[in-house]
Parts: structure tokens; sequence; C-alpha cells
């Protein structure tokens, strides 16, 4: 409660046609590119597989120690185009990449601090900028993740749930001044970079009860990039001036998590995910998803009219691993044949069951069917008229009967597909 009244956010808030346009092109892109990528991926989550970029809280590194840690970060094999190239390989539209965590180590070269890439590594360069001149020589749109939590910053006080007692910081501080570092470093963001897709929020549920200030922050960046999309990871209802909702590593509405409530919003949605359980790089953490499993993650997101946006945490030099590179390639042959079932379409008429999902692209309706080993599937009745059932694949005939009970399909074995067999039926 204390959030919603001390928040205000950016009431009255009306999107620019620019703006709902993005809106359109974010909802018809489906698939993304996570980054967590900082200096805590030198550390590769120090041994424990259930730690990476919180490594400075969880192993309670003070400020001063952790400091050090830029000196060791030289991504020499890091290479722009390669990544963008593997992105739209895996059939992705977008990337969006920490630009600060946390940690509060900005990954561009920040001029109102120089607790940076570029002034604290021996690497030296601005990742972000090299990524957002690739992005647009590639056609990728380039959104920016910023943590409004900050565990280095001298004025993000009184600390929030997080970075308490061992960063060694004074226990005073600014907090208008934290917010106007925050808002100062979103304006080097939206003017330095050219457009970019938006500003993907996070760590502001570390402080629930704080005046964040939203309404400024949210007016300075749709005033500096109007088409620019806002989103904030608060794992609750979406505010006023925010253009997109997330879910993290959670399907719209399960509420697995139990951090967010089962609320969907009318904006367009996104739901975040770990190929294996972490965000930035981590040695041990060989809990990997398999493709099959990613790419049901993606027909499930698309069924439920979400977008997938699937992390990886690159090495300290610069290169994703090699088991993230062979999933993206995975779903990037997956979607290379599937695509026209998921991009551009919406949830479709059909809710999600327990057998799989239904997207939807005007008159084409396509069934996914995941999990389902019988050889016949009731799907629950629609009021549309059918004209064709097809079997997407190869565009045969499917056998169905279509009355008050539903819509009986026959699935014989050998038009089965292990991973998703996808029906698709042309309406009236
Ligand atoms: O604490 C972060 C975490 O490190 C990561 O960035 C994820 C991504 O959705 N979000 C936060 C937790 O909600």
């Amino acid at each position: 409660l204390l959030l919603s009244n001390s928040i205000g956010a950016q009431e009255g808030y009306k999107p620019t046609q620019e703006n709902l346009e993005n809106r359109q092109w974010f909802q018809d892109a489906k698939f993304g590119m996570f980054v967590h990528w900082g200096v805590y991926s030198v550390l590769g989550g120090g041994g424990d597989a259930g730690i990476a970029e919180w490594i400075m809280q969880n192993k309670k590194i003070p400020i001063k120690q952790y400091e050090k840690l830029p000196s060791f970060f030289n991504p020499v094999d890091f290479d722009a185009a390669e990544w963008v190239r593997m992105v739209k390989d895996a059939g992705m539209k977008y990337i969006t990449i920490t630009t600060k965590h946390h940690d509060g180590f900005a990954m561009y070269d920040s001029k109102i601090s120089d607790y940076n890439i570029v002034d604290k590594t021996p690497y030296g360069k601005d990742i972000i900028r090299m990524l957002a001149e690739e992005c647009r020589k590639q056609d990728i749109k380039l959104f920016f993740y910023y943590s409004q939590l900050d565990w280095h910053h001298p004025d993000y006080y009184p600390r929030g749930r997080t970075g308490q007692g061992f960063t060694g910081r004074d226990e005073s501080g600014d907090w208008d001044a934290y917010l106007d570092y925050m808002n100062s470093q979103l304006t080097e963001l939206l003017t330095d970079y050219g457009p970019i897709g938006g500003i993907w929020f996070d760590g502001m549920w570390d402080k629930k009860d704080a005046d964040w200030k939203l309404g400024t922050t949210y007016q300075l960046i749709h005033k500096l990039q109007p088409g620019a999309l806002v989103g904030s990871n608060h794992h609750v209802k979406p505010y006023p001036g925010e253009d997109f909702q997330m879910f993290e590593q959670d399907l719209p509405g399960e509420n697995t998590t139990g951090w967010q409530g089962a609320h969907i919003s009318q904006l367009p949605l996104e739901m975040c995910l770990t190929i294996n359980g972490s965000w930035g790089f981590n040695l041990m953490d060989q809990n990997h998803k398999s493709p099959k499993e990613l790419v049901h993650m993606l027909v499930k997101s698309a069924g439920r009219n979400a977008n997938l946006l699937l992390n990886v945490g690159p090495m300290p030099n610069g290169e994703i691993q090699p088991e993230h590179k062979a999933s993206l390639k995975a779903m990037g042959d997956w979607i290379a044949e599937n695509g026209e079932t998921i991009y551009g379409t919406r949830g479709g008429i059909v809710a999600a069951e327990d057998w799989g999902v239904s997207t939807q692209k005007g008159k084409k309706l396509y069934l996914h069917i995941l999990d389902w080993d019988k050889d016949v599937l009731l799907v629950q009745p629609f009021k549309e008229k059918v004209q064709s059932v097809v079997f997407f694949k190869d565009k045969s005939k499917v056998s169905h009967r279509l009355d008050k009970y539903g819509l009986l399909l026959e699935i014989p074995k050998n038009k089965k597909d292990g991973v998703d067999t996808i029906i698709e039926i042309t309406l009236k």
C-alpha cells in the first residue's frame, strides 16, 4: 500500500503514437535475449551454484574489496557483431542488457560516475556503445536494464532490504541526490546511444516504502525518447507511465514463484527466464534447461500473450558460454521452421490447458500440442466456424469433429512431433 501511495508514478500518462506502435512491434517480436553481464562475472559465482550477480551481497563483500574487481575484468573476446548474429540466428528480435546491476557498476561510459567499464577496467571500452552500434547495423532493438537498487552509491540511503551492514558505507546519505544520480545516468543512456527499445527497471522492491518519485523518472524517459518502452520488474501491478509488464521466471498468471500477484494488465507482457538457474555467469550451475523445455517456454509465453526474454550470463572473457550458445542455436533451428506460428501472433481463442496453448494471427489459429500422448484430443469448444484443420508441418488434413463438446482431433502417432505438434486451423 505504501508503495502505491508514495509513488505517484506518471499519472495521466498518454503514450505517443510512436510508443503505441513500438508496443505492437514488441508484441509481434515475441523473443528476445536478456544479458546479465558485469564485473561479478569474473568470480563466476565463487564456487556456489546459487550465486552470480548477487555475490557482493551474498558473500558480504565490502565496497572497498568489490571495487578491486573491475581491474580483473578484461573481456578481450567480446565481439558485438558475433553476439548480434547469434541473437538473429536464434530467432530473437531484441536484446535487453544490464547497463547497471545492483552492484552499481556502470557497464557503459558514464560521465557522472567513474565507477564504470571505461574508467575502471583494463578493457577500457564501452561495450554498450559497441552493442548499440551493432544492433543498429543488424536491425535488432536494444533495451537497457537499469537497477534502481544500488549497493555502491553512498546516497542510496536509508538502505533497503539488501545491502545492509556489510558494504562499509556511511550510515547516512541524501536520497534525493541518489534519485538525481539515477536520472542523470538514465539521461546519459537515453541521449548517447541512439534510439533505444526501452528501459527495463529492476530493484524497486528493495525499498518498498521509499519515495521513488517514479513520475519524474518516467516523464524524463518519455520526454527524451517517447518511443522507448518503460517496464519495471517491481513484481506488482504496473504503475501509470509503464508501457509493458514483466514476469520473472514465471508465466503470466501462474505466480509459481510467489513474487508477483496473478494480476495481468492490458499492457504488452514479457516473461524473463534463465537457461540454467543463474542470471549472471556461474561456473558451477550446470542445471541447463533442455532445448525442448526452452521451446516449450517460448510457446507457452506466446500462448499467454507474452514475449520470452531468455537470459545469458556472458563469461568474463566476453563470450557466451558454449552450453548457452548451443541452446540458442537449437531454438533458432526450431523457430526457423515454426516461426510463422509464433511471430506476430497473440494468445489464441483456445485458452491454455495442460496439453498446451494456442496462438493466433487473424483467421489462423495454431494449436501447440506440447504435452499429450493420446491419439485423440478434445479441445474446449469455441464459437468460431472452422474452414480447415491441418498439421502445420506437412499441411496434411487432420481428422476432426467440431460440436458442442468441442473440437475432437485425431493425432496419429506418426504425426506427433516430439517437441510441439502444431495444428493449423483456418477459421471462417
Ligand atoms: O535481483 C535481480 C536478479 O539479479 C535479476 O536481475 C533478476 C532478473 O529478472 N531480477 C532481480 C530479482 O527480481
